[in-house]
This record gives C-alpha cells, structure tokens and sequence, in this order.
C-alpha cells in the first residue's frame, strides 16, 4: 500500500519516538492532519521499521517500549465516532488473546469497528474464559481477537472449541488478525476461525461480511 507520507518523514518521526521525544511526535502528527486510514499505514510502517531495527540493529527493548507508548498516546488521541456498546450492525467482543499484551493493533481495529458496531473492548492478556463469558453476556455476534505472539495463536483452537462447545443457539464467529497472519494469510484457517483481517482498514467490511450485511 502506498504511504502518504514521505520516507523522509517517518524517519524523522521514527527518530522523534526513540529518542523519547512525546511532544516532537505528537506535534508531527497534529502538523500531518492524517487521514483515520493514511494513520494506519503510517502506524504500521513505522512500527515495522521499529520491529527491524529492534532485530537488525539491535536497539534495546526498553526503547522500543517508550516509542510503542507515545504511538499508543498518538492512537489513543484519535476520536471515536461512536460511543462504546450503542446498539448498530451487531455487537463485537475485541481482545488481545491471554499471555499477549500487544495493543496497538487492537486498538486501531476498535477504531474501525467502532462507527458500525457495538464493541466491547476486554483489552489484552484476555483468558479463554472472559471471552466466552463476556460474549455470553452481551449476546456478541463477533469475538474479534488479536494475536501477535506465536503462543497466542496457539491458544486460538482452544477458543474455538470453546465456542464450538458452547450450549448457547447463537453461536458468535470468530475474527483473528494480527502480524502473524498477515505475513501467512493461510493460518488463520489452523486456528479453525471464521475469518481474518490483515489490517484494520478492511476489518469492518469482514464483520460485516460475517454477520450477513453487504456493503
Ligand atoms: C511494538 C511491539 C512491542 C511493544 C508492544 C507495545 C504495545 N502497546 O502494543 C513492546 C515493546 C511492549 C513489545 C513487547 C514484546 N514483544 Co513485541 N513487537 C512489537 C512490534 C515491533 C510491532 C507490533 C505493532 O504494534 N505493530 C503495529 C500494529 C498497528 O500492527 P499489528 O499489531 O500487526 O495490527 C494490524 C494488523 O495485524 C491487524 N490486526 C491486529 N489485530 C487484529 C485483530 C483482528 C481481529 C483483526 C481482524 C485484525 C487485526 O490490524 C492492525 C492495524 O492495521 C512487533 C513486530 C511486528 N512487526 O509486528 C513485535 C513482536 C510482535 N514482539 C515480539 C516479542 C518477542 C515481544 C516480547 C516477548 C519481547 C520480550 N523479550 O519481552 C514482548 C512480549 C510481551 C507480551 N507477552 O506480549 C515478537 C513476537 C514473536 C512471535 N511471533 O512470537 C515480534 C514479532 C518481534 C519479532 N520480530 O520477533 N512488543
């Protein structure tokens, strides 16, 4: 996908987050006035240039710590359209899966869904057992999870057949995405979900698709 931005300018905004600098990297994204969808391409390809450096030049995780927290400041600055759990196409159960606290991708998923659907955000680390119980409880259509580490994807099937399990008549379908299905786009289908996303710019059409609403 093509960057709005130039590669000039994510290094310097590259630069601003690993040098701790919050300020610098907020100003540079009010002076950007990005586009919701132009921010993900931007998030992402700095986050994967952040991912390279960390494995190719070594730099130290502490550091890629702070700069995933200014990014997330600068994510969690973005406006939602819609207030949390109002009632639209269908309600969403969104966590990032137990033993997996990455969260910058589920939060930028939540910000797509938000406009059409009801979500409820568990947030991350999330157990087998509060996904089942909170889609239980809200009726959910959709329990939309993230998964970056490989153990977490391998928790998946487990879910799966917990749903599966499950004694309830509407059974909700499953959404996963993540790097790791990005990069194999095969893999959700090991994890017996229903669908996958590879980034939160067609994630709404999926669930969409899911719950039986053409767009
Ligand atoms: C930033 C980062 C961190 C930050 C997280 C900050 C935060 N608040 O999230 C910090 C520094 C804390 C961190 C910690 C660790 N990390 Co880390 N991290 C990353 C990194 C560089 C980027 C992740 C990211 O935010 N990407 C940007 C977002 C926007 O992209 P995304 O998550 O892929 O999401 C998009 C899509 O995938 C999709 N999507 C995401 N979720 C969902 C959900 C659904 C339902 C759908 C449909 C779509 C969807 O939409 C999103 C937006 O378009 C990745 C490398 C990478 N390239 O992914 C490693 C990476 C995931 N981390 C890794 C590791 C090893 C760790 C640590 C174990 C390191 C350590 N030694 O402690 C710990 C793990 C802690 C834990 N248990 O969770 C490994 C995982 C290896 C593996 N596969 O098992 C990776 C791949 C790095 C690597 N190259 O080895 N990490």
């Amino acid at each position: 996908m093509s960057s709005p931005v130039s590669d000039r300018e994510i290094d310097k905004v590259i630069d601003f987050v690993l040098s701790g600098l919050r300020e610098s990297t907020i100003r540079w994204f009010d002076e950007a006035n990005l586009q919701k969808r132009d921010m993900v391409i931007v998030i992402e390809k700095m986050l994967n240039e952040l991912d390279r450096r960390w494995m190719v030049q070594k730099i130290p995780l502490t550091i890629i710590y702070v700069a995933s927290r200014i990014i997330e400041e600068v994510v969690n600055r973005f406006e939602y359209e819609n207030g949390e759990g109002s009632a639209k196409l269908g309600t969403i159960i969104l966590g990032t899966m137990s033993d997996d606290y990455h969260s910058l991708g589920k939060n930028l998923v939540k910000k797509f869904l938000m406009p059409f659907f009801a979500v409820y955000d568990l947030g991350v680390n999330v157990s087998i057992e509060k996904f089942i119980s909170n889609a239980q409880e809200y009726n959910a259509d959709i329990i939309a999870v993230s998964a970056l580490m490989m153990n977490s994807v391998l928790q998946l099937k487990k879910l799966k057949e917990s749903i599966d399990a499950s004694k309830w008549t509407k059974k909700p379908k499953l959404l996963v995405g993540g790097a790791p299905f990005t990069i194999d786009p095969e893999l959700f289908e090991h994890t017996g979900a229903d669908a996958s996303a590879p980034t939160a710019l067609v994630v709404a059409r999926e669930c969409m698709h899911l719950v039986g609403v053409e767009h």
